[in-house]
């Protein structure tokens, strides 16, 4: 067993596992995958051996457990500093906009699931959803390229399963934001994810959205 280890979901669906899991693989860090697949009735016992708070990703360094993928890559950022940028002014912003990702976009993400084997999916775009795309094409368009803040980083993690969201449901982008979701989804970390999200079989009905 190496000694970190990354507990995620099913590759396909879950957006918060695939994070950490970027964060971790650009970086070139080694580490074990623990693959819980989600919504089945074992789920949540096999989770619980890992954290109390009952959700994926959860990153066991070397006998600590630390959950919540922005705590996860908060955490990598103590050995990897790189994962921010690096003047202050730079790095507050970065932050904020990856804690805005986290806390915030519900109705995008409730109504645009992350679902890699999916595309040309057709949703009604209501108006909450529309905001919350909208703001995210505003952050994108102030990107500096190609990602948010030049390099990769932890904010570009955060964003990385909405690329696939606006794939998948054919959201068009225009500009640095275009160029910005392109540099996301062509990094050779997310390219990676996609291929062993592609060649999961298990399904889950719930997130199976649009036509
Ligand atoms: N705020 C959490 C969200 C984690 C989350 O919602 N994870 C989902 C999978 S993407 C999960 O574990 N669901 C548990 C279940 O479906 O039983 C984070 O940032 O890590």
């Amino acid at each position: 067993m190496r000694e970190l280890s990354l507990v995620i979901g099913n590759k396909n669906y879950s957006s918060w596992s695939l994070r950490p899991w970027l964060a971790m693989r650009h970086l070139g860090l080694e580490f074990d995958e623990i693959i819980i697949p989600l919504d089945r009735p074992e789920t949540a016992a096999s989770i619980a051996r890992h954290t109390p708070a009952g959700r994926v990703p959860v990153l066991i360094d070397r006998g600590l457990h630390v959950w919540e993928s922005l705590a996860i890559l908060e955490h990598l950022a103590e050995r990897h500093p790189e994962l921010w940028p690096k003047p202050i002014e730079q790095r507050a912003r970065a932050r904020s906009l990856a804690a805005e990702m986290h806390a915030g976009f519900a109705a995008l993400r409730s109504a645009l699931p992350m679902n890699l084997r999916a595309s040309g999916r057709k949703v009604a775009i209501e108006a909450a959803t529309a905001a919350d795309i909208h703001r995210i094409e505003s952050i994108w368009s102030d990107a500096a390229g190609p990602f948010l803040f030049g390099p990769f980083g932890a904010v570009d993690a955060m964003f990385a399963p909405v690329a696939t969201r606006f794939r998948t449901y054919g959201v068009p982008l225009e500009g640095t934001a275009r160029a910005y979701a392109a540099a996301l989804l062509d990094h050779p970390a997310m390219r990676r994810w996609q291929e062993e999200a592609r060649a999961e079989s298990w399904s889950v009905a719930h997130e199976e959205v649009g036509l």
